[in-house]
C-alpha cells in the first residue's frame, strides 16, 4: 500500500477494519446484543400483528438487481418487486411485446445497432440506485417514481397507479447516470440526472486516452414527457444530487474535480466541490440559443472556463457523496466521504454567488465533524440530521442549528447520539425525510455488509438494512433485514400519498398497441378470436382468459410462423391475476385483472406444445391449460 493509500484506507481491507477502529474510538462499542426493556418495547412499535397493514410504504432500489421494490413499513415486509431494468421470469417483462415497447423505444440508435450486432433488442441489466417520487409543492405526490440506471446510462419513470414501469430513456450525450432527483418546487418538473464518468462530449472514437477533452454532463429531463429538456457540461464529474425547495437550484457533488483517471489521481485534491445549477440562468441561456445542439439535445457550457451565470463551484472537503435536502426548505447537506465532515449550504445564500459573484464558500453555514465516512444523512423534520458513517458503522444524530452555532465560533457539540449499524451503511432514509413533512418516526440504514449477522449461505453474503426508531432521544435499532443485491437506496412514503388501483382500467394506455392491431384484424380484446388470424406467415392468436379457462383449448400455426399471443384477462376480481406460459418455448408472462398482454416468438418447433397458466388463480388452476399444434414445416 503507498503512503497515500494508507492514508486514505481506501483498500476493502482497510476500510472495514477501520469501523472496528471507530467504533471503539468512538466509545460506543458492540454493545451487548441483549435488549434492555426499552428496547424491546421500540421493538413493539415495529411488529405488526397479522393482517394488520403498515403506515409506510417503502419504495426500495436493488443496485445491480436492476428492479425496485416496495417494502412496509416499519414492518419491513418485502410486498413486490417492480422490474425495471432486468428481466423478470414471473411477469415477462422484457418478453411480452408492451415491456419490451418500454425497454427499447427509448434506446439511441447507436445503441440499437450495437445491440442488434450482439443478437438483443435491449440491455439485459441495469443499475439501480436512486428511486424518488414525484413532488407537488415539496412533498410526494403520488404520481410517479423516477430512477436511474448507472449500468447503461438511462433514467425510468413507474406509474404509482398500477406500480409498473412505463417509460425509460436512454441520455445521450451523458456517461452512466449516478444521482438523480425529482424537482421538489412547485412541481416535478424536471429530473436532474448526473452522468458520473468522463467521456469526451462526441464520444465517436476520435479522442481515446486524452482526458483534457473528457467532460462530465448534467441532464434535466421533463418528468411528464419523458423528454430531454437540456443539458450542461460541467467541469470535474459528476456524484449525487440534490435540489431546493424554491425550484431555483439544483447541486450536485463531484468527487472527481481532478479529472483523475485512475485512483489516486481521483484522491489527490483535498478540496473537491459540489456544482450548484441556476435553473432559471439555463432556461434562459437556452431560450436565447447559447447552447450546441447535440444528439438532439440542447447542451450549454457550464464549465468553470466558461464563465456566465449557469453554476458556481463550492469548494468541499473532500471527495464529497451524498447530497441532501433538508425538510428546513433552507439547508443542503453535503457530505464529505474522504472528510469527516458534513458541509451545510444555506440556499438563501446562494442568490448572492450568482448576483454579486461572492466568495463560492460564503453558502457554507456549517460544517460539523461527525466521524469517519460521511455518505448521506436524512432528517427528522424537528431540526436534527442523520448521517451514515461508512467506516465508523455508525449512524450520527446531529443538532443542524448547533452545527450553525459551532460553526460561528460557539462552544456547543452538535452531536447528539452514535448507533452502531451493521455494517457500513451507503444510504439511509426517514419517514417522509425527503419531504417538506419529515415526520420523524424511522429510520432506515441501508447496510453494505452483514458478515456474521447472519446465517451463512456461501461467499456471497445477504446485505443488511436495519430499521432504527427514531422517535425519542436516543435511536433505536428494533430490526435487521438480510436483503439481496443491494438495499442501495429508500424514500418511506406514507401510505395517505399513494393509491395504486386494484384492477386495470380496460384503455390503459400500457396495450395501445395490441388494442389497435386487434382493431384492424377486427376483433375485439374482450371477446378474442376462435381462430388464429393468419397475415402471411405472421399469426395473431387472440384469447381471454376467465379462471381457470383460456378461451382458446387449442390453435394451430405452421412451423416457422411468426406467432403473437394476446391474452385479455377479463376477471375484474382482485387479486385474480392469471398467466400464459408456453412450455419449452421460453414464454411467460402475467395478465392482471382486466389486462391485455401478448408476446411474439417464431414457432420453430414441431409437435404439441401446451400452454399454462402459471400465476395460481384457482382450484382448478392446473387444469387452466390448452394446445398450441405446430404443424412441421414438410406439412
Ligand atoms: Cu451513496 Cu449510488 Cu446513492 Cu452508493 S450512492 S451508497
Ligand atoms: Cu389462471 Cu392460474
Amino acid at each position: 500500500m503507498s503512503e497515500h493509500d494508507k492514508k486514505l484506507n481506501v483498500t476493502r481491507r482497510g476500510l472495514l477494519g477501520a469501523s472496528a477502529t471507530g467504533a471503539v474510538l468512538a466509545g460506543t462499542g458492540l454493545g451487548s446484543t441483549l435488549m434492555t426493556a426499552k428496547e424491546a418495547s421500540a421493538a413493539a412499535n415495529a411488529a405488526l400483528e397479522p393482517g394488520e397493514l403498515d403506515e409506510y410504504y417503502g419504495f426500495w432500489s436493488s443496485g445491480q438487481t436492476g428492479e425496485v421494490r416496495i417494502l412496509g413499513v416499519p414492518s419491513m415486509r418485502e410486498l413486490m418487486r417492480i422490474p425495471v431494468f432486468n428481466r423478470c421470469s414471473a411477469t415477462g417483462w422484457g418478453q411480452t411485446n408492451e415491456s419490451l415497447k418500454v425497454l427499447t423505444e427509448g434506446l439511441l440508435p447507436e445503441t440499437k445497432q450495437y445491440l442488434a450486432a450482439n443478437g438483443k433488442v435491449t440491455y439485459d441489466n441495469g443499475d439501480l440506485h436512486h428511486p424518488h417520487m414525484s413532488f407537488t409543492d415539496g412533498t410526494y405526490d403520488g404520481r410517479y417514481l423516477f430512477m436511474n440506471d448507472k449500468a447503461n446510462t438511462r433514467v425510468a419513470r413507474i406509474r404509482c397507479d398500477v406500480m409498473k414501469c412505463d417509460k425509460i430513456i436512454e441520455i445521450p450525450n451523458a456517461h452512466d447516470i449516478h444521482g438523480l432527483r425529482p424537482q421538489k418546487f412547485p412541481r416535478t418538473g424536471y429530473i436532474f440526472a448526473n452522468g458520473e464518468h468522463e467521456a469526451p462530449l462526441v464520444n465517436d472514437g476520435e479522442i481515446l486516452d486524452d482526458p483534457s477533452q473528457y467532460v462530465n454532463i448534467f441532464t434535466a429531463i421533463d418528468g411528464d414527457t419523458m423528454e430531454i429538456a437540456w443539458q450542461v457540461m460541467v467541469s470535474g464529474n459528476l456524484d449525487n444530487t440534490d435540489c431546493d425547495y424554491q425550484g431555483k437550484y439544483a447541486f450536485s457533488t463531484s468527487y472527481n474535480s481532478e479529472m483523475g483517471m485512475n485512483l489516486a489521481e481521483m484522491t489527490e485534491n483535498e478540496l473537491d466541490h459540489v456544482v450548484v445549477f441556476n435553473l432559471k440562468g439555463i432556461e434562459e441561456a437556452v431560450a436565447a440559443g447559447n447552447y450546441q445542439e447535440l444528439n438532439g439535445v440542447k447542451v450549454v457550457d457550464g464549465r468553470k472556463e466558461a464563465g456566465g451565470n449557469l453554476t458556481r463551484y463550492i469548494p468541499i472537503p473532500n471527495s464529497p457523496h451524498g447530497v441532501n435536502a433538508a425538510p428546513d426548505k433552507k439547508h443542503i447537506m453535503i457530505n464529505g466521504k474522504l472528510s469527516p465532515t458534513v458541509s451545510v449550504i444555506d440556499v438563501e445564500k446562494i442568490d448572492a454567488l450568482f448576483a454579486d459573484n461572492a466568495d463560492p464558500r460564503s453558502a457554507i453555514v456549517a460544517e460539523p465533524q461527525l466521524g469517519l465516512g460521511p455518505l448521506h444523512t436524512a432528517f427528522d423534520g424537528k431540526g436534527n440530521a442523520y448521517t451514515t458513517l461508512f467506516l465508523d458503522s455508525q449512524v450520527v444524530k446531529w443538532d443542524i442549528a448547533k452545527a450553525i452555532e459551532a460553526f460561528g465560533g460557539a462552544d456547543v457539540d452538535p452531536i447528539l447520539d452514535k448507533v452502531d449499524v451493521h455494517y457500513q451503511p451507503g444510504h439511509n432514509s426517514t419517514s417522509m425525510g425527503e419531504t417538506a413533512e419529515a415526520d420523524g418516526k424511522w429510520l432506515i440504514s441501508m447496510n453494505k455488509f452483514s458478515k456474521d449477522r447472519f446465517l451463512n449461505v456461501g461467499p456471497l453474503k445477504p446485505e443488511n438494512e436495519q430499521l432504527i426508531d427514531i422517535s425519542g432521544d436516543k435511536m433505536k435499532v428494533v430490526h435487521d433485514g438480510p436483503t439481496f443485491a443491494e438495499p442501495h437506496d429508500s424514500i418511506i412514503v406514507h401510505r395517505s400519498k399513494v393509491n395504486p388501483v386494484n384492477v386495470w382500467d380496460r384503455n390503459d394506455p400500457m396495450w395501445e398497441e395490441a388494442r389497435a392491431q386487434a382493431a384492424a384484424d377486427g376483433v375485439d380484446l374482450d371477446e378474442g378470436a376462435e381462430e388464429p388470424i393468419r397475415d402471411g406467415n405472421k399469426v395473431r392468436v387472440y384469447m381471454t382468459s376467465t379462471a381457470p379457462v383460456f378461451s382458446m383449448e387449442k390453435f394451430t400455426v405452421k412451423q416457422g410462423d411468426e406467432v403473437t399471443i394476446y391474452v385479455t384477462n377479463l376477471d375484474d376480481v382482485d387479486d385474480v391475476t392469471h398467466g400464459l406460459c408456453l412450455s419449452n418455448f421460453g414464454i411467460a408472462m402475467e395478465i392482471g385483472p382486466q389486462a391485455t398482454a401478448s408476446v411474439t416468438f417464431i414457432a420453430d418447433r414441431p409437435g404439441v406444445h401446451w400452454y399454462y397458466c402459471q400465476w395460481f388463480c384457482h382450484a382448478l388452476h392446473m387444469e387452466m391449460r390448452g394446445r398450441m399444434f405446430v404443424e412441421p414445416q414438410s406439412a
